[in-house]
């Protein structure tokens, strides 16, 4: 159980436990810098539109590592068993030849995750191309240590074909950790590695040989492909840096302008830089040079921050990549409510599935998810393309806002069907329920305190219940 308190509950820990032994840092000098293309407010707000009111997205990890569903052995592992290679210290040949056959993903795999991503009300999919053990879903000129090689399949060109099928955006998580590359170092990054395992500390320097300017080539010609072989890709979701291997470590200046040229238009986040926000909540450190958004990791800043774009990503057991015996399910209450209370403070929840080796959802995902989007189907309006709330919390649930409406989404449904929001009318106050589709108007009437509003129980939905105003000022 520790690893899971390593990494998804304190990975400051780790990150100390690593500092302490790390020596200086290293990383190619970034001596061919090119500066960002020039954007005005205006051209990162219409670049950044679709995102800001997509506010929800869906996460798939998948791999090899799906295919030893948090196995290792005979023995199971708990936590982020995506990093089951790390987690039981494999070396990569070992790795290689006991999970390539158990890696068969059936055909049309990828048509069921967009269906599902659809269903469940999300507005893109963010999809592993590579995740830290190497393995690329992508055909790569550069590696034989991809899909096609090993299935003969491209997968990464199937996934893309299937979310814009659906009408969906696409993102594709690109991790600049790399366990398979025999240049990516093992000690002294401040990042994880397998080889680093207490087991191998008695052989010689496992480091001697590995010259980090060629991984950091190699990690530029594979985003390379990955953004110029696939047609349009809407976001780069890069993953991850430590303090000491950081930004120029990865040429990440070169390698965010290499990407603009290929995709004008791309969102990309900002872990190719060192990001406190993935643990903490601080979100005025944000700075727009190093990405577009940043990424509050299994929690919920909070509050929002104006003028900052951030994307909560949240697993949905304890475990990203697939894990056989993780039952630890959030309820689709949860997943509501998250939904609604990231929006009511501005920002996108990144909901993850991990799928089986031969690319099944489990059905324990597909029913939340599909709740999810049975209230969104209903609710989507008070979710989608909204504002975060305007006049501060309440303690009766969530609020969110467009122009000349605000959203009130009532998560502790009080005794008296009367809520109170800390407004005054601007006029004349109007009001519904938004399940009712006569929209028969609510009693609200402007207090001392604010406005109160009497609910009809009728229209109570157990995850939320959704009121829309008119006329409120605040
Ligand atoms: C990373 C991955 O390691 C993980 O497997 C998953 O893909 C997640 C979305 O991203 O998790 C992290 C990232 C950063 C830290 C810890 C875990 N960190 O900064 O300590």
């Amino acid at each position: 159980m520790k690893h899971r308190h390593y990494q998804l509950h304190t990975p400051g820990l780790l990150l100390a436990l690593v500092l302490l032994s790390a020596p200086a840092a290293f990383g190619a000098s970034d001596s061919a810098i090119k500066p960002p293309p020039p954007e005005t407010k205006a051209e990162r707000d219409a670049r950044m539109q679709w995102w800001r009111e997509a506010r929800l997205g869906m996460f798939v990890h998948w791999g090899l590592y799906s295919a030893a569903a948090g196995n290792w052995d005979g023995k199971p592992y708990g936590g982020g068993v995506e990093w089951i290679q790390q987690q039981a210290g494999v070396a990569p040949t070992e790795y290689e030849a006991k999970l390539k056959p158990l890696f068969v993903p059936k055909p049309g795999f990828a048509k069921d995750w967009a269906k599902l991503a659809k269903a469940m009300g999300a507005k893109y999919v963010v999809f592993t191309s590579k995740h830290h053990e190497g393995f690329a879903l992508h055909d790569s000129k550069y590696t034989s240590f991809d899909a096609k090689d090993f299935v003969g399949r491209d997968l990464f060109k199937e996934i893309v074909q299937a979310i814009r099928a659906e009408g969906l955006r696409v993102g594709v998580y690109h991790s600049v950790i790399d366990w398979h590359h025999p240049d990516f170092r093992v000690h002294g990054t401040g990042l994880p590695h397998p080889l680093a395992n207490e087991r191998y500390k008695d052989l010689p320097d496992p480091d001697t040989g590995r010259e980090w300017s060629r991984y950091v080539e190699f990690l530029h010609h594979q985003s390379n492909e990955i953004t110029r072989n696939y047609g349009k890709i809407d976001v780069l979701w890069w993953d991850w840096s430590s303090k000491e291997t950081e930004g120029n470590s990865w040429r990440a200046n070169e390698l965010m302008a290499l990407v603009r040229k290929n995709q004008p238009a791309i969102i990309m986040n900002n872990r190719l830089f060192y990001s406190p926000n993935v643990e903490g909540d601080n979100l005025s450190i944000f700075d727009t040079s190093k990405g577009d958004f940043t990424t509050p990791e299994q929690h919920i800043p909070a509050t929002g921050m104006n003028g900052v774009d951030w994307e909560s990503c949240m697993t949905l057991n304890d475990t990203w990549g697939y894990s056989d015996h993780d039952f630890h399910w959030k309820s689709a209450e949860t997943l509501i409510r998250n939904t609604v209370d990231i929006a009511s403070k501005g920002g996108n929840y990144l909901i993850n599935a991990g799928p089986t080796a031969d690319g099944t959802i489990p059905e324990a995902i597909r029913t939340r998810f599909l709740e999810l989007g049975s209230w969104m189907a209903k609710y989507g309006e008070a979710i989608y393309d909204t504002q975060a709330n305007p006049i501060g919390a309440v303690d009766w649930g969530r609020i969110t806002a467009r122009k000349g409406r605000l959203y009130l989404h009532v998560f502790n449904w009080p005794a008296n069907n009367q809520i109170t929001l800390p407004s005054k009318s601007s006029g004349s106050l109007n009001a519904w329920m938004m399940a009712d589709s006569r929209r028969a108007p609510l009693l609200c009437s402007e207090t001392g305190t604010g406005v109160t509003i009497t609910l009809k129980p009728q229209y109570e939905n157990p995850y939320a219940s959704v009121v829309v105003l008119e006329g409120a000022r605040w």
